[in-house]
């Protein structure tokens, strides 16, 4: 009944053949991969990736190999397969589930006939795209020239064959054609810019410490639900997605607890599988917003199929990124997807296996078990952060007054003569800067976990 003319009015999307590499039968069955996710599943993770990134994936190829080829990656029979595959279905691009060294990059390009991505530029055009902030754009385009640089050789006039697509944004074209020299001053320049950006979150920070307000942040695989969680908790409107790595700058917002303590929740960039090391040094200045947080609340998605591999690779980052000792609380997302009882059980599992300090089951989309999880948020920081102190002040120390009122939780206040008595928690910061003021010691010993505002 449909005519074929007009089916497809929208602009074209780039399309793209995916091509992944099977070695397993070297490792009697095991999963070669080092994400270790088989390859199918590696595949389709591809090409999750792929659309993300607005192309279209015509078909996907895996080849069975006993290892790599160390010229091609793939053997030249399927490398001949993809040159016609992708002449007759007019692709843009291939995609190869692998990082590919700067010869393989070459040769394959060569054979095949059209621009070649690995699995690590593709996730780099991700970022760019998505990059939204100046050191969003700035991180990004250090990753990038990192990337580009070891692959110049020998190709500096074929860069300006790739047009604006995917793989070649960022940097842009015309610096793409300069010559390693000025790469290398570009990403000297960079990294320049960066630990400046890095000093002054730095300096951010320890005034936030100063005034001491304990971060929350939110960490865990693209596309767990990071963002939206972060937008019912905070009231917010950052983007929430379902194409990965749909945020790349951190957000902080005000989140309100239970108890009423001032607390910080941060959103910040999703992690994945083998996350390009290039990635992860570039966006230092992001990610050690994650490491300083006294809190954090890993989210995974309960109904995806790896989601033990998500949680394996996400602690591999915090690991990497000194962020293993914080303490955390692990968020069974999109819990309204699945059985109530499955839920229930993996809670339980979850708890007994000491994934995590807590466990909880929610749904940042329902808002179901998200009271559970600030209860359970609240204790954490309260254990790890709070102190409850009584102090004594005289009537003219108004801002020590306002302070703890600001920065702390006022328990309760009585006037007398002299000054004000007043009973707070405070983190163990605010509770130094008002040591003096403090009252007999042991006079508010029991309960500081337990105030309610
Ligand atoms: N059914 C259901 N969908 C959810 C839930 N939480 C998030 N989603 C969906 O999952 C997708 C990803 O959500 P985001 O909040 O963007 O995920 P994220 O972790 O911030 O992802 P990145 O920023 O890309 O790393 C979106 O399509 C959301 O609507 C949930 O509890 N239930
Ligand atoms: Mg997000």
């Amino acid at each position: 009944m449909q005519s074929g003319i007009g089916i497809d009015q929208t602009p074209p999307s780039e399309r793209c053949i995916l091509a992944g590499l099977d070695i397993r039968k070297l490792n009697r069955g095991a999963s070669a991969l080092p994400g270790g996710l088989p390859p199918e599943q590696s595949l389709d993770e591809l090409a999750e990736l792929a659309s993300s990134a607005g192309a279209e994936v015509v078909g996907m190829a895996l080849q069975t190999r006993e290892k790599p080829s160390p010229a091609t990656l793939l053997g030249i029979g399927k490398v001949r397969e993809l040159q016609a595959w992708a002449a007759e279905a007019h692709c843009d691009f291939v995609l190869i589930d692998r990082d590919l060294t700067p010869s393989q990059h070459r040769n394959l390009e060569r054979e095949i006939g059209c621009p070649v991505l690995d699995r690590t530029q593709l996730i780099l055009d991700i970022f760019a795209k998505h990059a939204r902030s100046k050191t969003g754009r700035l991180q990004v385009e250090l990753a990038q020239l990192e990337y580009l640089l070891p692959r110049l050789a020998g190709r500096g006039s074929e860069m300006s064959r790739l047009g604006g697509g995917i793989g070649t944004r960022g940097p842009g074209e015309t610096k793409l054609e300069h010559d390693r020299r000025k790469i290398r001053g570009r990403i000297v320049k960079l990294r320049r810019d960066l630990r400046r950006v890095r000093a002054t979150r730095r300096l951010q920070r320890s005034n936030r410490d100063s005034v001491p307000v304990p971060t929350v942040a939110l960490c865990g695989y693209t596309n767990a639900g990071k963002s939206t969680l972060f937008n019912r908790l905070t009231r917010s409107r950052v983007v929430a997605d379902a194409r990965m790595f749909a945020t790349l700058d951190p957000t902080i917002r005000k989140l309100r607890t239970p108890s009423g303590k001032p607390t910080l929740l941060s959103d910040t960039v999703g992690f994945i599988r083998d996350l390009p090391p290039t990635l992860i040094e570039a966006f230092a200045a992001t990610l050690e917003e994650v490491g300083e947080a006294a809190l954090i609340v890993h989210v995974v998605d309960i109904t995806a199929e790896n989601r033990d591999v998500h949680t394996s690779e996400v602690n591999g980052v915090l690991k990497k990124i000194g962020a293993a000792q914080a303490p955390q609380i692990l968020v069974l997302n999109k819990s309204d997807l699945n059985d109530p009882e499955e839920n229930e059980r993996l809670v339980e599992v979850g708890r007994a296996a000491g994934w995590a300090r807590e466990v909880v089951a929610a749904s940042a989309k329902t808002g179901a078990g998200l009271d559970v999880l600030l209860e359970v948020v609240d204790a954490a920081l309260a254990e790890g952060l709070y102190v409850r102190r009584q102090f004594r002040l005289p009537f003219r120390e108004g801002a020590a007054l306002a302070a703890l009122y600001e920065h702390g939780k006022v328990v309760s206040r009585q006037e007398d003569a002299e000054g004000i008595e007043v009973l707070a928690d405070v983190t163990p910061a605010l509770a130094d800067r008002m040591a003096r003021f403090e009252a007999g010691v042991g006079a508010a010993a029991d309960g500081a976990s337990r105030s309610r505002g």
